[in-house]
This record gives structure tokens, C-alpha cells and sequence, in this order.
């Protein structure tokens, strides 16, 4: 089986140090927190950014600054910014992070329920001007999908030429509003995309291991991070990214798994070669 990509999903933009201390919010408590997954074992870190209160933005300086904190203590882990950012806002505001020189950034492939009130908007046309907007600028689109239709959605729209190959999905399971992340919903989704795309799976909350633990098992990639889960363990809270991302290096050893480098998951996801003359 193919090396194991591990992301690093290091604060998104719901999660506070109120529900885990360890949650980074200024640029420097990023880099360190991206530096503790790199050594781990990730190879991606997923980047929300937020002002200094916790409070979530997409502001592009924000995301200049902690990126660049970030590649000063990992020059070469491959940077993911969030184009969802949080509920609610804008499609200009969310695509802020793709006016930088970034190699990779999500695109999130449909509407759904996010728990009480909010609802995470990703119309046909969002989808398709976010696809554009990352075309045009050479960005690497991952295609968060949180149930089956979204996979259908970026099927159809590949097709019709809006969505390019290579296809990267991540099956992002357990939102509250989305499909949960039971085997059965595992295996429907990894056999709803073509052959020969690469996957990953974000398990949410109680999700985050078992789902991991599937797709290693099934030759697919696993991301892991706060803004996925706090817990380390049912009730006990990880003490940081680097937990969580151990905890994920353990189970692969399990699997004889090997993890691959940043410079092997740029190969196994047909990325660019890293040139740090041409990214922030
Ligand atoms: N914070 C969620 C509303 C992404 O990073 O692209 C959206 C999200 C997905 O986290
Ligand atoms: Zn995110």
C-alpha cells in the first residue's frame, strides 16, 4: 500500500481554548502547534486562522502571517488553508487565502445542515467559482465532500469540465446535519469515487479513529486535529495536535503503513514539486 498522508487539522473555526486549551489562535501558537503535528507524522496542515480573541477570520494578511510562521519552523510541510472559513461568510471573504502563493487550499462540495441554526453554504455556483478561482491560480483543490451527494456533485461537475483532475476527496464524516462516519458510510463513499482518485477521511468528534483506522486499512490517507476532535481518549483531552496525530501514527504501525514525508505526499497526490522561490 501507498505511504500514509497525514493531515493536520490544527485549530478550524469553531473550536476555543475553552473547549480544549490547546486550541492556537495567533500566528506563533499556530507555528508551534504545526511544528509539534510535522514532527509527528503530518505531512499537510489544514489552517483556519483566527484574530487574537479566537474569533474567526479569513482576513489574508492573518493567513499571510501564520503562514509564514508556519513554513519558518517546517519549510517543507505542505500548507492547506481553509476556503470554507466559518458559517456565514462570504464568498470573497472565504476566498481570500487563494490571493496567496499556496500549492493547496479545501473546496467544500455542497450545502448541509451545521448544527443548531447554521447552515454551511456551498451552492452549485460557489463550488464552481471556487474550482476556477483555484484553477486559474495553480491551487490544488481538496474536495471536502460531508455525505454522498457532494461526491455526485464533483463527479457531475468534472465532467462537465468545472472540476479537473487529479481528484483528492476527503470524506468528512460526523458534522452535526451531515452522514455520520459508521463503516457502512466509509465503504459507501470510498466506492462512489473513481479508481483512480486519492481519498482521505475526516472523522469528526467520536469519528476521528475508528474512520482513520478504516482507511488505513483500506489504503486511504487520514486527517486528525483539534478542529476535528478534542478528546484523545472518550472524556480525556489531547494535549495538543501532536496527540492526536501520534495516536494516528500508532494505529498505522498497526497496519504496517509507512508515513509518508511531505515531499511523498506531494507524489502520491500529484502535486507540484516543492519550490520555496514560488510559495509563501
Ligand atoms: N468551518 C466550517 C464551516 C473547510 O475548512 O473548508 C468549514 C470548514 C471546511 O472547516
Ligand atoms: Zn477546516
Amino acid at each position: 500500500m501507498e505511504k500514509l498522508i497525514i493531515t493536520c487539522a490544527i485549530s478550524g473555526a469553531e473550536v476555543t481554548k475553552e473547549h480544549n486549551p490547546y486550541v492556537p489562535y495567533t500566528p506563533s501558537e499556530m507555528a508551534e502547534e504545526a511544528f509539534k503535528a510535522y514532527k509527528a507524522g503530518a505531512s499537510i496542515i489544514h489552517v483556519h486562522v483566527r484574530n487574537d480573541d479566537g474569533t474567526p477570520t479569513q482576513d489574508q494578511y492573518r493567513f499571510e502571517e501564520t503562514i509564514k510562521a508556519i513554513r519558518k519552523k517546517c519549510p517543507d510541510v505542505i500548507i492547506q488553508p481553509s476556503t470554507g472559513g466559518a458559517v456565514g461568510m462570504s464568498r470573497e471573504e472565504r476566498l481570500q487565502p487563494t490571493n496567496l502563493a499556496i500549492e493547496m487550499a479545501t473546496l467544500d462540495c455542497g450545502t448541509l445542515n451545521f448544527g443548531g441554526d447554521d447552515i454551511f453554504v456551498n451552492t452549485e455556483n460557489d463550488i464552481k467559482y471556487f474550482a476556477k478561482v483555484m484553477k486559474e491560480k495553480n491551487i490544488y483543490p481538496e474536495l471536502e465532500c460531508f455525505e454522498k451527494g457532494h461526491i455526485d456533485q464533483v463527479l457531475r461537475l468534472h465532467k462537465k469540465g468545472f472540476i479537473h483532475e487529479p481528484l483528492h476527496f476527503s470524506f468528512v464524516l460526523g458534522v452535526n446535519g451531515g452522514m455520520t462516519g459508521e463503516e457502512r458510510d466509509f465503504h459507501f463513499l470510498r466506492e462512489s469515487i473513481p479508481a483512480s482518485a486519492t481519498y482521505n477521511v475526516v472523522g469528526i468528534g467520536k469519528y476521528e479513529f475508528s474512520l482513520a483506522e478504516l482507511s488505513i486499512a483500506h489504503g486511504g490517507h487520514a486527517r486528525v486535529g483539534l478542529e476535528d476532535n478534542i478528546y484523545i481518549e472518550k472524556g480525556i483531552l489531547a494535549e495538543g495536535n501532536e496527540d492526536l496525530v501520534k495516536k494516528v501514527v500508532e494505529i498505522a504501525k498497526k497496519y504496517n503503513r509507512e508515513i509518508a514525508s511531505p515531499t511523498e505526499a506531494r507524489k502520491i497526490l500529484k502535486l507540484k514539486e516543492f519550490n520555496s522561490n514560488e510559495l509563501l
